[in-house]
């Protein structure tokens, strides 16, 4: 039986050692065929292809990709070290996503059910998170959602949200942070807390801030990051598909990580409707930068009528803070900030995280 189990093993070996030196060869001579011009990316490729082809496990790939270093004795100037972790070699996806579809209808009068939404968007797995299968993404995108008592809007956003984020090729991730207890609403804080959550879960490069009752109406309008911080909420029904005011930016924003680490963050102290989001906008013109916007028709949204909610009432404070935030600015933001995780819960869907954001001290 011993014997039996040796010889195999034996056989198994020599036949992985056999496929291995037959394997470099070719490469081998691939590589020395190859005109002088042949250029790094078809190299990179022909590699690619016959690493992955072979079927191997990631240690072991990594051994042959040494020994073909090894034996083209340095005229091989291209990064093995990235083919040992990947599966297939996938290209870049495009600036602009080829699956967009353009104006989209959207409306609220139809009840939906979440299952329903669960099973139309088979290829987002738990917690929300979706990457393209045909391309990498460009970038990897954390949506942040701030949450209180709003499961009906929820149900909407994620009826058209994820099929968007699909079409624009996005490697993304929905985080719903809902504020626990019956106190104040404070957005800007709860926004905060999504930042540094999904950090901790993934390397995201960009993060989308919105609200839940917001809904994009053409699918051009992309959820990432741009070279400046980007306001995607610009023309919403409820203003009369205009901007309220020139530097409004609420309801949907997006900021790279070093856009949002520039300005600290978020105030942490806007208990309450209003003020919160004109705060950031002074932020970042104060870091010098400017907002960037797609134009009027592309950025077309619907926002969800709904009562104004209980325990989020405007903000008596808000006209004050407003004055204050060039100084304020460096002391209350991320670094500042302080929470406690009470529960995460990981639907197909999204990522909900509940934390308790504490409640306004007096004179704020
Ligand atoms: C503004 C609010 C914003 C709100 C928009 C749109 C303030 C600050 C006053 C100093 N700003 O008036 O927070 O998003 O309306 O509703 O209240």
């Amino acid at each position: 039986m011993l014997g039996y189990m040796g010889n195999k093993g034996f056989l198994t070996k020599a036949c992985v050692v056999l496929t291995v030196i037959v394997g470099l060869h070719i490469i081998l001579m691939v590589l020395y065929d190859s005109d002088s011009g042949a250029n790094k990316y078809t190299k990179y490729r022909q590699i690619s292809d016959f690493v992955t082809d072979m079927n191997m496990s990631v240690a072991h790939r990594k051994k042959v990709l040494k020994l073909i270093k090894y034996y083209s004795n340095g005229t091989l100037d291209v990064d093995l070290s990235e083919l040992a972790f990947t599966n297939k070699h996938l290209e870049p996806c495009p600036e602009t996503s080829p699956l967009l579809l353009g104006p989209l209808q959207v409306g609220f009068a139809n009840p939906l059910n979440l299952s329903e939404v669960r099973e139309d968007n088979p290829e987002v797995n738990t917690g929300g998170r979706y990457k393209p299968s045909e391309c990498v993404a460009l970038q990897k995108v954390a949506i942040i959602i701030p949450f209180r008592n709003r499961d009906e809007h929820l149900k909407y956003w994620l009826y058209y949200l994820h099929p968007i984020l699909q079409r624009q090729q996005l490697d993304y991730g929905i985080y719903i942070i809902e504020q626990n207890g019956k106190d104040t609403f404070n957005r800007a804080k709860l926004l905060n807390v999504g930042y540094a959550e999904a950090i901790k879960e993934y390397d995201y490069d960009c993060f989308v801030f919105s609200d839940v009752d917001i809904v994009p109406m053409d699918d051009h309008n992309t959820y990432k990051c741009f070279s400046q911080p980007r306001h995607l909420s610009v023309s919403m029904d409820k203003f009369g598909f205009k901007l309220p005011y020139k530097n409004y930016f609420g309801g949907v924003s997006a900021m790279s990580k070093a856009q949002y680490l520039k300005i600290n963050g978020f105030p942490n102290n806007y208990w309450g409707w209003g003020g919160e989001d004109d705060d950031i906008y002074y932020r970042l013109a104060y870091r010098g930068m400017t907002i960037s916007r797609p134009s009027g028709n592309i950025g077309k949204c619907r926002m969800i009528r709904h009562k104004r909610d209980e325990k989020n009432e405007a903000n008596p404070h808000r006209f004050k803070r407003i004055r204050l935030v060039r100084k304020m600015m460096n002391q209350d933001g991320i670094k500042s900030l302080k929470y406690k995780v009470l529960k995460v819960e990981k639907d197909q869907l999204f990522t909900k995280i509940i934390v308790d954001i504490g409640k306004p001290t007096k004179g704020i």
